[in-house]
């Protein structure tokens, strides 16, 4: 018997367990705008109790998709861009023609242009040794440039997927597409699932627009070297950025600790005196102390979001570059070159790029 499937986050119903994905409560009749538990539970109470899809679940959905379509949309997210571009995910998607949808523009700050951000992007793909790539810069929360995205779908079509690394906003940008005219304009209560936690979809949905098109949405690809990864679902939501980014600014010079108590420091080994700039979500903050404090502000801190085990490496930064780390933040630096000891939470992966906000010269 075919038992139907959640068309939230695409798990099959069942009754059996509780736990799992899919699950109904006895009695609870499938119809067309049928959530599982989980999926009614995340929209109606913020709450996921069964927390984020497997690295294998995501990859076999994925490639199952990747089967059906013609075209896939990558949805990365521009503030966290070299994490959304895995190698085990673009040599996946390498397969078929691909339109990058670069989402999450509405929290670049005031003072950044939209276009100066594609042009860094533009940069970012020629040095990863993706020149030719189409790009869209989107936002799924103000709708910036989903005018210009809804054309590009018209020529990609007729079977679309979108597909990323979790929590870029597939399901998000799915949902402002099924709200147009592309997608029939859909007021339906039945939408994709969406929330804060990376890992919600859990399998491909199918969504059938009046013009001949299909768009799937699927799981985020498991990247599992960011702090959003590794942290509790509560956690995360509170540092996975949600407004406009701002940043702390403290001088810089030997001896300083600029830190996010028990997640990430920064020791400054470098005499020279520079300027460091720490972005990262609006609900942590980047503190200064001195490195003799940082046993009780890194080691020994026990708050809601703490590292368990910790790494640390010593990166030279120049002014004009970030140091980043993955799904927390960066810190950029200015004025002189400074030589940092950055400690981390063991597992994360840290990178130096050319910085995103700010003048590029
Ligand atoms: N600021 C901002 N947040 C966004 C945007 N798009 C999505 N989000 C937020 O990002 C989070 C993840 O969104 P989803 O649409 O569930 O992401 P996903 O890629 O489908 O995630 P998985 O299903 O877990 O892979 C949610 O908190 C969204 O509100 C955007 O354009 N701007
Ligand atoms: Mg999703
Ligand atoms: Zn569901």
């Amino acid at each position: 018997m075919d038992r139907g499937y959640c068309q939230g986050c695409g798990a099959q119903f069942q009754h059996e367990d509780e736990r799992a994905y899919g699950y109904l409560p006895a009695g609870v009749e499938v119809k067309g705008t049928t959530l599982c538990q989980r999926c009614f539970r995340i929209k109606h109470y913020g709450r996921d109790e069964q927390g984020p899809v497997s690295r294998q679940e995501a990859l076999s959905a994925i490639r199952a998709g990747l089967a059906w379509c013609d075209s896939v949309v990558l949805v990365v997210d521009l503030i966290d861009f070299d994490a959304s571009l895995p190698e085990e995910l673009l040599g996946l998607l390498r397969q078929k023609p691909v339109l990058l949808a670069v989402n999450k523009v509405d929290l670049l700050p005031k003072q950044t242009p939209i276009e100066e951000a594609e042009v860094w992007v533009r940069r970012r793909l020629k040095a990863a040794g993706y020149p030719g790539l189409d790009v869209a810069m989107v936002s799924a929360v103000n709708g910036f440039g989903f005018a210009g995205l809804a054309e590009r779908l018209e020529e990609l079509g007729p079977k679309i997927l979108f597909a990323g690394v979790s929590n870029t906003g597939k399901s998000s940008v799915l949902e402002r597409l099924l709200q147009m005219r592309i997608g029939g304009g859909r007021q339906s209560k039945i939408k994709p699932t969406v929330s804060p936690y990376p890992g919600t979809t859990v399998n491909v949905t199918r969504w059938r627009c009046p013009n001949g098109l299909v768009f799937a949405d699927s799981p985020g690809y498991v990247v599992g070297s960011r702090v959003s990864d590794m942290v509790s679902s509560q956690c995360a939501r509170k540092i996975i950025p949600h407004k406009r980014l701002s940043s702390h600014l403290y001088p810089l010079t030997e001896g300083d600790l600029i830190y996010i108590p028990g997640l990430c420091g920064v020791e400054c080994l470098s005499r020279g005196e520079s300027v460091l700039l720490g972005y990262a979500g609006s609900e942590v903050k980047w503190s200064k102390s001195s490195v003799k404090h940082i046993e009780k502000w890194l080691f020994e801190f026990q708050g809601p979001c703490t590292a368990q085990a910790w790494e640390k490496r010593e990166i030279k930064v120049a002014p004009g570059q970030d140091l980043v780390i993955s799904g927390l933040g960066w810190v950029s630096i200015r004025k002189a070159p400074a030589v940092l000891r950055v400690h981390y939470p063991a597992g994360v992966k840290i990178s130096v790029r050319p910085n995103l906000i700010g003048s590029k010269k």
